[in-house]
């Protein structure tokens, strides 16, 4: 199996840049003088953050990505444009009945100006400052760079690293088969093939799937959603539901995630939280097959239906084709308008089969683990009920507390094919 060529792949696609990089930026743009945009690309190149392992830490990093009506819009030749697969090129709003985003969640509510999106520029830095300093950098060279800056969102992971829902986050992630890539050996996983989230390397149906032409080799697909949660609304229903005391209520949420907030898996501690300071990597060694009924964790948790792990088989096979690589991070409220939320982020190598999948069977359905059509109650549709096995078992119905207000499917390029964006002799970019 070939290596992959870090020099070459975006950072943060396989090795993420870790919770201490607790300061992200994400601007969303549209693309209005491509001939502009290029020259900006062709002086930036150079800076994107790549996933090479860094000899000093950089105060803040630098990455792009590209919607397919970007890429469009930058005159890639049709045929470079039609090698790409259906569901980037639709895009996520065409998507939206398959991925259940209806009601409050439907495309025709979501934020005009994450909308229609032709790329985004992020980057995390280390201190507020920095990050702050960049946006400013990044606002200002928007309009010389032939970009209509539609939205900058900043994201903080809070100092307790908590998401708004008040659970520990960002514990698992999918270890990688490549001795150099990362993210490092994690005991309880079984580790994926590269070419799971890069494109141009052996995947885990021993092949090198088709890559889209002269800019498809070490690209990714990032998928990005902007996923508001209500969060007193999810505690008042907890609490409502729970009935008696606040340990009653904090148990019934640990059985809608999978984990306490601490992060305890369930199914290793089903009383309640280890409460021994485990360290992340802990905190991931777990698997269910000593649970096959789901007594310790429901078989609906959003964490064991979102990663079943050995749970259709014991050498995770299944499981191991649909896995995505997380890198969101947490909004804050802002004021009275906005609630908080999770600015959610995942890398693969095909949206359809991992995103897509995880999204509308797994969560969307209860089908594939014998639970009828029990949806994901975290993120999942406003249908039905979550059913928590036991004796008696227990139902909880359904209620939205987490709403989409937009997001794109994007493409992120490697280095060599920005380069070959940026290069206005390889695309025929109107001014
Ligand atoms: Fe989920 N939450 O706070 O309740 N998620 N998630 N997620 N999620 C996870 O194990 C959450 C969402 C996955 O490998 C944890 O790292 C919230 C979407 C996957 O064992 C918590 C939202 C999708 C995992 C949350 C949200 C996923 C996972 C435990 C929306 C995919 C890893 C922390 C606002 C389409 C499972 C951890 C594994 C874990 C929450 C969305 C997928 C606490 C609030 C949309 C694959």
């Amino acid at each position: 199996m070939t290596n992959v060529v870090q020099a070459d792949v975006q950072g943060n696609v396989l090795c993420g840049y870790g919770r201490k990089y607790g300061h992200g930026l994400f601007v969303f743009f549209r693309i209005e003088k491509p001939r502009a945009f290029q020259q900006w690309l062709a002086a930036q190149v150079g800076s994107i953050t790549t996933a090479l392992p860094w000899e000093r830490e950089p105060p803040s990093t630098l990455n792009l990505a590209l919607s397919f009506q970007g890429l469009k819009k930058m005159g890639l030749p049709g045929q470079v444009l039609d090698s790409f697969p259906t569901a980037f090129c639709e895009g996520m709003e065409e998507r939206a009945d398959l991925l259940r985003d209806t009601g409050e969640s439907e495309p025709a509510r979501w934020d005009e100006h994450l909308r229609g999106l032709h790329g985004v520029v992020t980057s995390q830095a280390r201190e507020r400052a920095v990050r702050d300093e960049r946006r400013r950098e990044l606002e200002a060279d928007a309009s010389g760079a032939g970009l209509k800056v539609t939205w900058t969102q900043e994201t903080d992971v809070p100092e307790d690293e908590r998401e708004p829902f008040g659970f520990a986050d960002g514990l698992s992630q999918p270890q990688i088969r490549d001795p150099a890539a990362g993210p490092w050996p994690r005991p309880g996983d079984v580790p994926v093939a590269p070419g799971e989230f890069v494109l141009g390397y052996e995947d885990e149906g021993g092949v090198v799937p088709a890559v889209p032409e002269l800019v498809g080799v070490n690209g990714s697909y990032m998928v990005v959603r902007k996923l508001e949660q209500d969060v007193d609304g999810f505690w008042d229903f907890i609490r409502a539901e729970a009935g008696a005391d606040e340990a009653s209520a904090e148990w019934l949420a640990a059985k809608i995630v999978g984990r306490w907030r601490d992060g305890t898996p369930l199914v290793r501690s089903p009383l309640g939280p280890e409460g021994d300071g485990a360290t992340r990597d802990a905190l991931n060694d777990f698997t269910y097959g000593g649970d096959p009924d789901g007594f310790r964790c429901p078989i609906g948790a959003h964490i064991r239906r979102t990663n079943p792990r050995d749970s259709l088989d014991s050498e995770w096979r299944f499981t191991n084709r649909h896995r995505i690589i997380r890198r969101g991070m947490p909004y804050a409220a802002n004021g009275r308008a906005e609630k908080p939320g999770l600015m959610f982020v995942c890398f693969q190598a095909c949206i359809e089969r991992q995103f897509e999948f995880v999204q509308s069977q797994w969560m969307g359905d209860g089908n594939f683990f014998g639970l009828g059509s029990d949806p994901d109650f975290i993120a999942g549709p406003e249908e039905g009920k979550m059913t928590i096995q036991g004796r008696p078992p227990r139902f909880v119905p359904m209620r939205r507390f987490v709403t989409t207000r937009g997001g794109e499917y994007f493409f992120v390029p490697g280095i060599a094919a920005l380069r070959h964006l940026a290069d206005p002799t390889q695309t025929a970019a109107p001014q």
